[in-house]
């Protein structure tokens, strides 16, 4: 029998009034960030064990910190891609695949690079990667224009082999790398040749970079523009749920703003309540705290 808990009561009801408005709606949209992979034991940027807990590792995602130190960054994404292709998509990544198969008139628009969405099968046509992807490569001299996608060798080249293979999840030590501060990495990684650095096979100069958006760059103009066209198109929005994001980051955040002025409503799905995960939230809309990986598979079925 229910369990007469009001707070579960409530929360049965909170989820069974999105479902009754999801089923309802038509143009529907979803904006993720990292909190939608932690379930999957990628760490987020800003959370416990977060990558970025330090002021060192967001100076890692610029252009002039590659320009300056080309070896850490490299070492930086390296992990990265090695971490993320050593877990796998979580309940949420499937549910929001579900409902892009199911339903026409629903995009994801993802802030993570981290290629758990493409793996869970989600539609490409209905996913907009707004950073770019930890498995495109591109060329790092402006006047060369060598991208490639899907690059999922790991390590990149040799000299990024992690010692100890430091970010399997399962191992210890993974966990004291996890709890290792990207600024002790300076420390503690040796500083490679540029001759161990991937180099561009086309203009056979320049150094390849992640194709990740870094801070201060455009975001790609193709997804950029498709996801303009869908929001215009839109007479209106009628949903727009928020997974997983600390709503810090420009103009990723603004599109919740963007789907609120077509008539949206909005269900945020967060592990905690800030004052900016609940920015400009209003009667009617949801707020479901907790793990994205429980919450948005019950929400979606
Ligand atoms: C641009 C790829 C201009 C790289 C990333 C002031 C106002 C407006 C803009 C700016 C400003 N000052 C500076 C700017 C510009 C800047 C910006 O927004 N800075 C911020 C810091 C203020 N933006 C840019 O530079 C952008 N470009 O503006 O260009 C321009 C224009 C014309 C011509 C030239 C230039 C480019 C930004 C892209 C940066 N790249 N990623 C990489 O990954 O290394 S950003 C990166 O950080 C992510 O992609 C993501 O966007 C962001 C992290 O945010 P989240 O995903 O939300 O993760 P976070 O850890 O913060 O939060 C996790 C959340 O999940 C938390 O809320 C937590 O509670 C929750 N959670 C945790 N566990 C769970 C959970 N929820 C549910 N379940 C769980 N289990």
């Amino acid at each position: 029998t229910e369990v007469h808990d009001p707070e579960l009561m409530d929360y049965r009801a909170e989820v069974q009034s999105f479902r009754d408005y999801l089923k309802s709606s038509k143009r529907v949209m979803a904006l993720c960030g990292a909190g939608l992979s932690a379930a999957s034991g990628l760490p987020t940027f800003r959370g416990a064990g977060g990558l970025w807990r330090t002021h060192d590792a967001i100076s890692l995602a610029t252009p002039e910190a590659f320009r300056i130190n080309p070896s850490l960054v490299w070492q930086f994404y390296n992990y990265r891609r090695h971490m993320a292709l050593n877990v796998k998509p979580n309940p949420a990544h499937y549910a929001l695949a579900e409902l892009a198969k199911k339903r026409k008139d629903f995009i994801t628009l993802t802030q993570n690079v981290d290629g758990l969405s493409p793996r869970a099968g989600h539609p490409a046509e209905q996913l907009f990667p707004l950073h770019g992807s930890l498995f495109d490569v591109k060329c790092s001299e402006f006047f060369c224009d060598y991208a490639e996608g899907n690059n999922f060798t790991d390590p990149i080249v040799p000299a990024l082999a992690l010692p100890l293979d430091e970010s399997d999840p399962t191992t210890t030590e993974a966990r004291k790398a996890k709890e290792l501060d990207i600024s002790d990495a300076k420390v503690l990684l040796p500083e490679l040749r540029l001759d161990d650095l991937p180099h561009c096979p086309k203009c056979k100069k320049g150094l390849l970079r992640p194709g990740v958006v870094w801070f201060g760059e455009r975001l790609p103009e193709k997804t950029l523009s498709t996801a303009e066209d869908w929001i215009i198109a839109s007479k209106k929005i009628d949903l727009i749920i928020v997974i997983g994001t600390s709503s810090t980051v420009y103009p990723a955040a603004g599109y919740t703003d963007r789907a609120r002025v077509k008539g949206a409503r909005v269900a945020v799905v967060n592990m905690e309540r800030t004052e900016k995960t609940t920015q400009g939230m209003r009667e009617g809309d949801w707020y479901f705290q907790g793990d994205a990986g429980v919450i948005l598979p019950d929400l979606l079925k």
